[in-house]
């Protein structure tokens, strides 16, 4: 395993407006305590977009200045020489960063099959899995069983559909294969928002907020959903809400959502966050490496959905 010497220093841009916001006690907590500290390991088929994506995240935390490339081989992860010259992730690897207090160390796992030996060890040492999918291939039967896996230890999971700037992504296809492979308690937080058929933001579907990034920036422009955004959204968001009040541990809240109350956003969010750390529901979020899309979202989840080390159930 290689630990990378980013130390988490990266100060990382104040709070984002998105969905998740801070419902837990423990965002915020000195990060050399467990209670500020976040192990999520990034797995998923080899080529799906986790070295980028991992590299992206510490641009967008501020922990690195600018992203290295696969091509150029100067990314954070994959600096062995054998991983230089095979252009993918050979051996695991830990990255830190640091955001709105909250240090997270990233577990990059290789996601070709013969280095299963470092995916199961980033495994072992993570509290937590963060699914990659890419947007242009869709999920491997390698991935879905390592999903089942997660299932039996009830391992908490997200799910990010990444390289959605591609001219063949093809998020809604990508959804439904991960629906297909996981089960239907993966339900998307966020939706794309398309420009001139280019994906530039991020419908969040429990605020109603979209964020739209310009690829400079690595905080979005959040701005409120159009009316038409928010009719084309309404099925995602019945089905984002039902799932989350299912796993709600307050049983008076189906009764009242059926009774057509409107649930507050923030109480949602709350149930959603337990939901996640618990390992019982599981959130599909979107992403590109490339232009920087859905940093700020999946660094929110990471850092307020994510358990701490000590949340951990202990093996029997
Ligand atoms: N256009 C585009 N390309 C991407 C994106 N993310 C990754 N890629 C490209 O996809 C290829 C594979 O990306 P990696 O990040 O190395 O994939 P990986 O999941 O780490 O692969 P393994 O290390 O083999 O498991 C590289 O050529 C990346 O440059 C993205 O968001 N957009
Ligand atoms: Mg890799």
């Amino acid at each position: 395993m290689s630990v990378k010497g980013t130390n988490g220093r990266g100060k990382g841009p104040g709070r984002g407006s998105s969905d998740l916001r801070r419902a837990d006690a423990s965002a915020g907590a000195p990060v050399d305590k467990p209670e500020g500290i976040r192990n999520v390991a990034l797995v998923g088929h080899s080529g799906a977009g986790k070295t980028m994506l991992l590299e992206a995240l510490l641009a967008a935390a501020g922990t690195i200045p600018r992203m290295g490339s696969i091509v150029d081989g100067n990314t954070v992860s994959d600096a062995e020489p054998s991983e230089i010259h095979q252009q993918r992730s050979v051996v695991l690897s830990v990255a830190p960063l640091v955001y709105d207090g909250v240090k997270v160390n990233l577990l990059d796992t290789p996601g070709y099959g013969d280095f299963t030996g470092e995916l199961r060890a980033g495994l072992r040492a993570a509290d937590a899995a963060l699914f990659v999918v890419s947007a242009v291939d869709g999920v491997d039967a390698a991935t879905t069983a390592l999903w089942a896996e997660c299932a039996q230890l009830d391992t908490p999971r997200a799910v990010v559909i990444t390289r959605l700037d591609h001219p063949r992504a093809n998020f809604e296809a990508a959804l439904a294969a991960c629906q297909r492979a996981f089960g239907q308690s993966v339900v998307p937080a966020y939706l794309p928002v398309r420009t001139d058929g280019s994906v530039t933001g991020l419908l969040g579907l429990l605020s109603g907020q979209v964020s739209e990034y310009d690829g400079e920036s690595p905080e979005p422009a959040v701005r409120d959903a159009s009316a038409d955004e928010r009719a084309a959204a309404e099925s995602e968001r019945g089905t984002l809400i039902e799932g989350i009040i299912s796993e709600s541990e307050d049983e008076s809240l189906m009764d009242r959502y059926l009774g057509g109350e409107d649930i507050d956003a923030d109480v949602l969010v709350g149930d959603l966050e337990k939901a996640v750390a618990r390992g019982s529901f599981f959130p599909v979020l979107a992403a590109s490496a490339e232009t920087g899309l859905g940093m700020t979202e999946l660094l929110e989840m990471l850092t307020r959905a994510f358990p701490t080390p000590l949340e951990r159930a202990v093996p029997d």
